[in-house]
C-alpha cells in the first residue's frame, strides 16, 4: 500500500483548487444535451486562473463540435484530505488494425484477471455505444454484467491530477508520449487503478482525430492504437471490478476522493 508521507503532505499548499470542466452541445430538440469534453484539475491558488483560461481555450478548439454550455466548478481541497497515489507504469503498442488491436487488448485484460466474456463485452459496449457518454460503465469482471445504474451518464473521476507536471510530463515524455490526452488519461487510470474492488479498465477516445486507447490493470497503462477509426467519435470507458465488488464505495471513490499522482522512481 502506498502511504503519503507527512514531509510530502506539508509540501503542499494548505489548499488547493479543484477545477472541473464539462462543455456540452444541445441535441437536434435543443433538451438532449450531448456531451463534448470534460476535464480535472488541482492546482494551487495561483494557478487556478491560468488553468481555467488554457481549459477554456481548448473546449472552444475542441474536434468534437462546438460548445452550446459550459460548466466550470471550482472546489477549495483541504490538502490533509488528498491522497498521493503512483503513477501506472506505460507501455505502447501500434498495429496495422483496429481488429488487431481490440484482439491484442481483450488479451490484455484476460492477462489482467478479467474473463474473457467479460472483455469481449467490454469491447463491443464502447463499440455499440450511439452516443459519447460523460463517464464510463461498471461490469462485474467475471460475468461482464454492467453493474453500475448511471445509464447514458456514466461514472465519472473526479477531484485528480499530477502532483508534479514536469516530472510527470517527463516520465511520460521516456515512453515516447506527450499531450494533454495521454497526460490526463493516465492519471484518470492511475486513480481508477488505485479504487478498492478494481481489476482493470478499457477506453478509447471519442475524439474524431484520435484514435488511440488503452487497458489499464493495477501496474500498467497500456496504449493500444489504433482503437477505432479515424472520424469515429464513439469512444468510451468501460471499468472491471471484483465479482461482488462494492459499488457505492467504489463510486464514492471516483468521483470525491481528491488524489495526486506522483512518478515513483525505483
Ligand atoms: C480521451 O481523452 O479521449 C481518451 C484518450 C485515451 C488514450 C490516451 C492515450 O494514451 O493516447
Ligand atoms: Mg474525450
Amino acid at each position: 500500500m502506498f502511504v503519503i508521507s507527512m514531509s510530502e503532505h506539508e509540501s503542499l499548499p494548505h489548499y488547493l483548487f479543484s477545477i472541473r470542466m464539462r462543455a456540452a452541445a444541445n441535441g437536434n430538440n435543443g433538451n438532449d444535451r450531448q456531451h463534448l469534453s470534460g476535464c480535472e484539475r488541482l492546482v494551487s491558488d495561483e494557478q487556478v486562473v491560468t488553468v481555467v483560461q488554457n481549459l477554456f481555450q481548448r473546449i472552444l478548439t475542441h474536434t468534437r463540435g462546438e460548445a452550446d454550455t459550459i460548466n466550470i466548478q471550482i472546489d477549495k481541497i483541504d490538502r490533509a484530505t488528498i491522497r498521493l497515489i503512483p503513477a501506472l507504469k506505460v507501455e505502447s503498442l501500434e498495429f496495422t488494425t483496429v481488429d488487431q488491436a481490440h484482439s491484442s487488448a481483450i488479451a490484455s485484460l484476460i492477462e489482467f484477471g478479467v474473463s474473457k466474456i467479460a472483455a469481449c463485452k467490454g469491447v463491443e459496449l464502447i463499440k455499440n455505444l450511439s452516443a459519447s457518454m460523460r463517464g464510463g460503465m461498471v461490469l462485474d469482471a467475471i460475468t461482464g454484467e454492467r453493474i453500475d445504474n448511471s445509464g447514458v451518464r456514466g461514472v465519472r473521476l473526479s477531484h485528480m491530477d499530477c502532483e508534479n507536471e514536469s516530472a510527470f510530463l517527463s516520465f511520460l515524455a521516456e515512453s515516447g508520449l506527450g499531450g494533454e490526452k495521454v497526460r490526463e488519461a493516465v492519471i484518470l487510470a492511475s486513480k481508477a487503478a488505485f479504487t478498492k474492488d478494481y481489476m482493470a479498465e478499457l477506453c478509447w477516445s471519442d475524439d474524431p482525430h484520435y484514435v488511440a486507447g488503452y487497458v489499464a490493470s493495477k501496474e500498467i497503462y497500456r496504449r493500444f492504437s489504433p482503437m477505432k477509426l479515424k472520424e469515429d467519435h464513439i469512444g468510451g470507458r468501460v471499468f472491471f471490478v471484483k465479482p461482488n465488488a462494492n459499488l457505492d464505495d467504489l463510486i464514492d471513490f471516483f468521483e470525491h476522493q481528491p488524489v495526486l499522482v506522483k512518478v515513483l522512481r525505483k
